[in-house]
C-alpha cells in the first residue's frame, strides 16, 4: 500500500482524494497556493506545503514545486486529481523519474491518448467503434483531403490532434470551404498546441455525449462501471450528468462496454479512465479518452458501489484489481448537479465570502464540496464549489430527491447557479431523458 500521497490539486477533488487516502490509512500532503491556505483539505491533511503564489501557472501547474513538495515530505506518490497536470505526460514522466509513483496511467499511455489521432487509431485497432473519418492525419495532398471528405459526405468536422474537450475544431458544410478550413484549423492548432496535425470526421449533428468509466490494473485486469450521460452542457462545460444514460440500446451498450475493457487490456491501461462517445441513432462513436478521474465520477460510484478514487490508489500501489466484471452490479440511477460560484443568468464568476453554507441531505443525497460557512472563494481558479449527487432506485426517484436537495441547499453571500439547476430539473425534456448536446444552449437562447 502507498505510504504517503501528495494531493496535487485543490477544492472539492483534493478533499475527495484526501478522504479516500484516509480510508486506506495513507498519509496525506496537501499542496496549495498562497490564496488557498484556508482550503478544507489543507486543514485535514497530515502535512501541507505552500507551492507558490495565487496564479495556477506558478502553483498547481508548477512541476518543480510539486516534485519538491514530494521530496521534502518524503512522499511515495502524487495524485493529480482532474484538470491542472492530470493529463500531462511530461509531468507523469518527471514524477516517475524523480522516484515517485504517478497515480494514473504510464506517461506513454497518457501521451497516446493525448494525441487524438493516435488515440483513435489505438481504439479502432482494439475494436472500439469510431466516427467515419480520415483514419489518421490529413496530409498536404489537397486532392486526398477533398476525396476523403467526398467519400464521408458533408458536413465534416476538422479537429486538432492536440485538441480535445472542444478546443481546435471547425465544422465544414461544403466542399468549397474545406481546404481553407483545414488551413485555418492547422494554423490555430499550431498556435494553441504547438502541433498543426489535424484530422477529419463525419460531423454528427445531434448526438448525445455518453461515456464509459473503466478501471484497469495494467496487469490484465479490467472492468467497466457502465456509462454516464453528460449531454447537458454549455460551452463544453458539463452542467448535469447522470448514470446510467437513459434510453440507450441495450445491445449497443453491452458491445461497446466490452470493447472498452478489451482496449484497456490491450494498451495495458493502469488506473481509472473514461471512454468518451457520441451516441446517435442507436450507435456509439468513440471520440476521446480521458486518462484521469473525472468531476462526474460520483454518479458512477452511486450506481456501482465502487469507490473509484480508492481503486485508483490500490491500482497505483501495484495491486491487481480485486473485482471482476461479474462483481460489478449496476443498480438504480444517479444525477449530479455541478454547483458553480457564478451568476445563474450571465454565467459570470461570482467569487467572494460564503457567509452561510448549508449542505442538503437525506436519503440518497451526497454532497462533494470543500465549502464551509466563512470560506472565501478566491477568484483565480475554477468556479466549481459543490457537487450535489442524488441517487434513487429509479430515475424518477433520483430526480425528485435532486429537486428537494436543490431547494434545501443554502449558499449565502455569493451568486450560484442553483436557480438554473432548479429550472433544469423541472424541464419537461430533461425530465423525459435523452436530450442531446445542443439542448441546453438552445434552451438558454430562447429564454
Ligand atoms: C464531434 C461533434 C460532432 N461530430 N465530433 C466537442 C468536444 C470534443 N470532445 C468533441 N466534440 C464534438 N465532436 C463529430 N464527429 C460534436 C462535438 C461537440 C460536443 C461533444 C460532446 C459534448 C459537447 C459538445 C458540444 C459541441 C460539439
Amino acid at each position: 500500500m502507498l505510504d504517503k500521497v501528495v494531493i496535487a490539486n485543490r477544492g472539492e477533488i483534493a478533499l475527495r482524494v484526501l478522504r479516500a487516502c484516509k480510508e486506506l490509512g495513507i498519509k496525506t500532503v496537501a499542496v496549495h497556493s498562497k490564496a488557498d491556505e484556508s482550503l478544507m483539505h489543507v486543514r485535514l491533511a497530515d502535512e501541507s506545503v505552500c507551492i507558490g503564489p495565487n496564479s495556477p501557472v506558478e502553483s498547481y501547474l508548477n512541476i518543480p514545486a510539486l516534485i519538491a513538495a514530494a521530496e521534502v515530505t518524503d512522499a511515495t506518490a502524487i495524485h493529480p486529481g482532474y484538470g491542472f497536470l492530470s493529463e500531462n505526460a511530461d509531468f507523469a514522466e518527471q514524477v516517475e523519474k524523480s522516484g515517485f509513483i504517478f497515480i494514473g496511467p504510464s506517461p506513454d499511455v497518457i501521451r497516446l491518448m493525448g494525441d487524438k489521432v493516435s488515440a483513435i487509431a489505438a481504439m479502432k485497432a482494439a475494436g472500439v467503434p469510431t466516427v467515419p473519418g480520415s483514419d489518421g492525419e490529413l496530409t498536404d495532398d489537397d486532392e486526398r483531403t477533398l476525396s476523403i471528405a467526398r467519400r464521408i459526405g458533408y458536413p465534416v468536422i476538422i479537429k486538432a490532434a492536440g485538441g480535445g474537450g472542444g478546443r481546435g475544431m471547425r465544422v465544414v458544410h461544403r466542399e468549397s470551404a474545406l481546404l481553407s478550413s483545414v488551413g485555418l484549423t492547422k494554423a490555430e492548432s499550431k498556435a494553441a498546441f504547438d502541433n498543426d496535425t489535424v484530422y477529419l470526421e463525419k460531423f454528427l449533428e445531434n448526438p448525445r455525449h455518453v461515456e464509459f468509466q473503466v478501471l484497469s490494473d495494467g496487469q490484465g485486469g479490467a472492468v467497466h462501471l457502465g456509462d454516464r450521460d453528460c449531454s447537458l452542457q454549455r460551452r463544453h462545460q458539463k452542467v448535469i450528468e447522470e448514470a446510467p444514460a437513459p434510453g440507450i440500446d441495450a445491445d449497443a451498450r453491452a458491445t461497446v462496454a466490452a470493447a472498452c475493457t478489451k482496449a484497456c487490456i490491450e494498451i495495458a491501461y493502469k488506473g481509472a479512465g473514461t471512454f468518451e462517445f457520441l451516441y446517435e441513432d442507436g450507435h456509439f462513436y468513440f471520440i476521446e479518452m480521458n486518462t484521469r478521474v473525472q468531476v462526474e465520477h460520483p454518479v458512477t460510484e452511486m450506481i456501482s458501489g465502487v469507490d473509484i478514487v480508492k481503486e485508483q490508489l490500490l491500482i497505483a500501489s501495484g495491486l491487481p484489481l480485486s473485482i471482476t466484471q461479474d462483481d460489478v452490479k449496476l443498480e438504480g440511477h444517479a444525477f449530479e448537479c455541478r454547483i458553480n460560484a457564478e451568476d445563474p443568468k450571465t454565467f459570470m464568476p461570482s467569487p467572494g465570502l460564503v457567509n452561510q453554507f448549508h449542505a442538503p441531505g437525506g436519503n440518497g443525497i451526497r454532497v462533494d464540496s470543500h465549502l464551509y460557512s466563512g470560506y472565501k472563494i478566491p477568484p483565480y481558479y475554477d468556479s466549481l464549489i459543490a457537487k450535489i449527487i442524488a441517487y434513487g432506485p429509479d430515475r424518477e426517484t433520483a430526480l425528485i430527491r435532486m429537486k428537494n436537495a436543490l431547494d434545501e441547499a443554502v449558499v449565502d453571500g455569493i451568486r450560484t447557479n442553483i436557480p438554473l439547476h432548479q429550472e433544469l430539473v423541472r424541464d419537461p425534456y430533461f425530465m423525459k431523458g435523452g436530450v442531446n448536446i445542443h439542448y441546453l444552449e438552445k434552451k438558454l437562447e430562447e429564454a
